[in-house]
């Protein structure tokens, strides 16, 4: 394929797209986001998808994961509504109909094993094959365990975003049939083709490639402090929490992952100083404040 243009993200491209809640907002017209997150192996990612969704201003963050999870995740961040999953619990649905209706995103997959019943209840809802009211969200992002899910018959749009890290990347386009060592651009472009999703395709430049074919956008401002256990689960939460308010997914992508990698930095002291994953999600309300 011809070498695709990138434009480079700033911070004035970005400013507008910014939620801010006004005097007439509630918790709901702020945005739900939903996640579905962490298991018995990899309880902490929940924590820190949920910590990147509640500092990113979402009104309400909920948490669908095994009850142990939720207990861990409670402890951290007690503003959570938890939904506890699994055995003991009715094989059905984990949200009513009238709870999905005024939920606004969902987020699926950090620290999810591939067979996860939340994996493939979450893409068949985002993919539209459930049977769920209207109003029920069409917007999230897949993650970690939910991108093993999808396959050549899978049909998304531009506001569900795919967040694989470079080795993710390679693994789903095997699957789709397309070369896995493309340059990232090329790369990022394909896999959005083949989906219809939005792809950011994360690394020391992150890059976002919409659903619809639009122009690619850069982040390469971050440090590499962000390469440490846990940054990709928290930037899942952030995304979330902005698709959740409303945002296009293209949009979404390039402001969550500006804030991601400013809040990094951030994070780290301009990159002086190593930082967990948790410190991100803690710098991002400095980091929108570096943009308001
Ligand atoms: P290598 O070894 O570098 O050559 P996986 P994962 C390759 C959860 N987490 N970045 C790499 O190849 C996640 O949410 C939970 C990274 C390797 O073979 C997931 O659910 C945490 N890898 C789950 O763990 C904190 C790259 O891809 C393979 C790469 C597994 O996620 C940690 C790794 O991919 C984690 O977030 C790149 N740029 N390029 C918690 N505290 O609960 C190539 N690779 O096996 O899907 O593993 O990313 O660790
Ligand atoms: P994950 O591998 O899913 O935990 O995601 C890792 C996060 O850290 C992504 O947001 C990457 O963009 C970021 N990251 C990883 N390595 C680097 C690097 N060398 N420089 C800047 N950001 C990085
Ligand atoms: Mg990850």
């Amino acid at each position: 394929p011809a070498r695709a243009a990138v434009e480079r993200l700033e911070d004035a491209d970005v400013r507008a797209l910014l939620p801010r809640p006004g005097r007439d907002s509630t918790k709901y017209r702020r945005g739900v986001v939903a996640l579905a997150v962490g298991s018995e192996q990899y309880p902490g990612a929940a924590v820190l998808a949920v910590s990147g969704a509640a500092r990113t201003g979402a009104g309400m963050v909920r948490c669908l994961a095994p009850q142990a999870v939720l207990d861990l995740v409670l402890r951290a961040r007690p503003e959570t509504v938890g939904h506890p999953v699994g055995p003991g619990r009715a094989g059905g649905r984990v949200l009513d109909d009238e709870t999905l209706a005024r939920t606004h995103a969902v987020v699926i997959g950090p620290g999810l094993p591939g067979d996860d019943p939340r994996v493939r209840r979450g893409v068949a809802l985002l993919a539209g094959q459930m049977d769920v009211p209207a109003e029920a969200p069409r917007r999230g992002v897949l993650d970690a365990g939910a991108l093993g899910a999808i396959d050549p018959g899978t049909r998304l749009c531009p506001d569900v975003v795919l967040t694989p890290h470079r080795g993710e990347a390679e693994r789903l386009a095997r699957r789709l049939d397309i070369d896995p060592d493309l340059p990232a651009p090329e790369l990022a472009r394909a896999l959005a083709a083949a989906t219809g999703a939005t792809v950011l395709l994360k690394g020391a430049i992150t890059l976002v490639a919409p659903g619809d074919g639009g122009p690619l956008r850069s982040q390469d401002d971050a440090t590499p402090q962000l390469a440490t256990a846990g940054t990709g689960d928290v930037l899942a939460g952030v995304l979330g929490a902005l698709l959740a308010a409303g945002l296009p997914g293209p949009d979404a992508a390039a402001l969550a992952a500006l804030l991601h990698g400013r809040a990094g930095r951030l994070a780290s002291r301009d990159g002086l100083h190593p930082l967990v994953a948790l410190d991100v999600a803690d710098s991002l309300p400095e980091a929108i404040g570096t943009i308001l």
